[in-house]
């Protein structure tokens, strides 16, 4: 489908790489372009790029963009750039690494989204399907780029994948078999500059299924089911407070699914979950229903519910010291997540928090300090706003460290028996560090060093 093509990629991150190797193995004529200087790209990557005599634009951007057929956007590239929208008026084809990963598959695709609990369900949901004996794929926004795993999908294959706005927002014909949204409140307002074009870039999830196929969402998150209001597919509510008339819900504290003829089908005790919290109640009861409707055994879904024990830097326990406990939730990045995160402690919490700046509000974070959060370690971006706005809440207990070093020996430094130290950041890292991975690797190291 890309043979002797034109093709600019556009970021030379995890999806850019991956595209230019499927574009190049498919015959296109590949072009890069990416913001970044070349000193700065993966040396790795600069040798496939000679290997293949592929022309890049690094730090700038190509001259003549009435050449290309088509231009490829990594995740993170935001849509209006003026060189992009120059493409699109000379007649370019203007795609996102998701819309080409489906539009290359041949698999089956569940689809993920939400603001929070999307690697986590999708973790949880990858792992039903594999329990299920189908052949798998966990891909998207988790790490690994769709592109790259629908390389090595066959038709029986199961692309379980998490999906961002931002990979949803370029997507055209997108159509997963089944689809989920589990929640909607603020966040990456800083691309899509609303609330209401942030949901209509989520929604982009279902617009295209059709009547036979399924999409799971929320029923407790009024923003987020209402989203579903003109959606094409079956939509299969779950919800952790109401019992429903179909879809999946807690009764008498067992996880259950009923179906359309109202029959009630157990899956298993809602306090068997290994993963903490009301949050991901919620996201056990997506997965389960995502399991059903694809038609997999309802003992399979309750043994995996019952087995699975989390994901790291998703309220990741990372052992104690001196009878101080240390979590990371570095995927925590935004404020719902660290919400949830605080609300899913049962201790005093020492919280360390800030980052990149997202145009976040804090207030109703800091709204949840009282009688949770001890005190907190601010570093990043933001760090001065989330200080002031504690203090404009009455919080005064904050202090500005700069570094997660200095975060993380003050804060056990005040931390007494008992207590837990969380890394809960509520903001993106890409001020001080690569990616969370990387700021939540940086944490345990700063922990392990703690240790006499
Ligand atoms: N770049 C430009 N111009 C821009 C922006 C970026 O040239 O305007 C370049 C950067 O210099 C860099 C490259 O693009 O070289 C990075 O591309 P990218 O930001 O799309 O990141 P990737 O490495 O391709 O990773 C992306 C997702 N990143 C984002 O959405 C920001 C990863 O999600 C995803 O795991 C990966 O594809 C594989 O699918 C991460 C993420 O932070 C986890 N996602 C956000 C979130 O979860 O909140 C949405």
């Amino acid at each position: 489908m890309l043979k002797d093509k034109k093709i600019l990629i556009v970021g030379l991150g995890r999806s850019g790489a991956a595209v230019m190797e499927a574009a190049l193995e498919m015959g296109a004529e590949v072009s890069i372009q990416d913001r970044k200087k070349e000193e700065r790209m993966d040396p790795q990557l600069m040798k496939t790029l000679r290997k293949n005599d592929i022309r890049t634009w690094f730090g700038t951007v190509p001259t003549d963009m009435s050449e290309y057929d088509m231009v490829v956007l990594s995740p993170g590239v935001p849509t209006d750039l003026d060189f992009v929208r120059e493409a699109k008026c000379c007649g370019a084809e203007i795609v996102g690494e998701l819309e080409l990963a489906w539009q290359m598959a041949s698999g089956h695709f569940v689809a993920i989204t939400g603001t929070n609990g999307k690697t986590t369900t999708t973790t949880l949901t990858g792992e039903i399907f594999r329990g299920a004996g189908r052949d798998t794929q966990v891909v998207g926004n988790i790490g690994v780029p769709a592109v790259q795993g629908v390389r090595q999908a066959g038709e029986d294959t199961w692309l379980v994948t998490e999906v961002s706005s931002f990979q949803l927002e370029t997507t055209d014909y997108f159509r997963p078999e089944i689809s989920a949204i589990l929640n909607l409140t603020p966040d990456h307002l800083n691309r899509h500059k609303t609330m209401e074009n942030y949901g209509k870039a989520k929604a982009k999830i279902f617009m295209r299924q059709s009547s036979d196929q399924y999409c799971v969402a929320n029923w407790d998150d009024k923003a987020c089911f209402a989203l579903t209001k003109d959606c094409p597919a079956c939509v299969v509510p779950f919800s952790r407070m109401e019992e429903l008339d179909f879809g999946a819900f807690v009764r008498e504290g067992k996880i259950v699914i009923r179906d359309k003829d109202g029959e009630i089908t157990e899956i298993c005790g809602a306090d068997e979950l290994l993963i903490p919290g009301s949050h991901n109640l919620e996201n056990a009861l997506a997965a389960a229903a995502i399991g059903y409707f694809a038609g997999i055994d309802p003992e399979v879904i309750g043994e995996t519910l019952r087995t699975f024990a989390g994901v790291k830097h998703r309220i990741e326990l990372c052992g104690f010291i001196d009878g101080v406990q240390f979590v990371n939730d570095s995927k925590g990045t935004n404020t719902d997540a660290a919400i949830k995160a605080i609300e899913a402690m049962k201790e005093n919490i020492l919280l360390i928090a800030g980052g990149y700046d997202k145009k976040a509000d804090f207030t109703e974070m800091i709204q949840t300090f009282p009688g949770r959060v001890k005190k907190a370690y601010l570093l990043g971006e933001v760090a001065e706003q989330i200080a002031e706005t504690a203090r404009a809440n009455g919080f005064d207990q904050v202090e500005i460290c700069g570094d997660m070093k200095t975060c993380v020996e003050h804060a056990f430094a005040d931390a007494y028996p008992g207590d837990v130290v969380l890394l809960s950041p509520a903001c993106a890292s890409w001020d001080m560090y690569d990616n969370f991975e990387q700021r939540g690797d940086h944490f345990k190291q700063c922990v392990k060093e703690l240790r006499p």
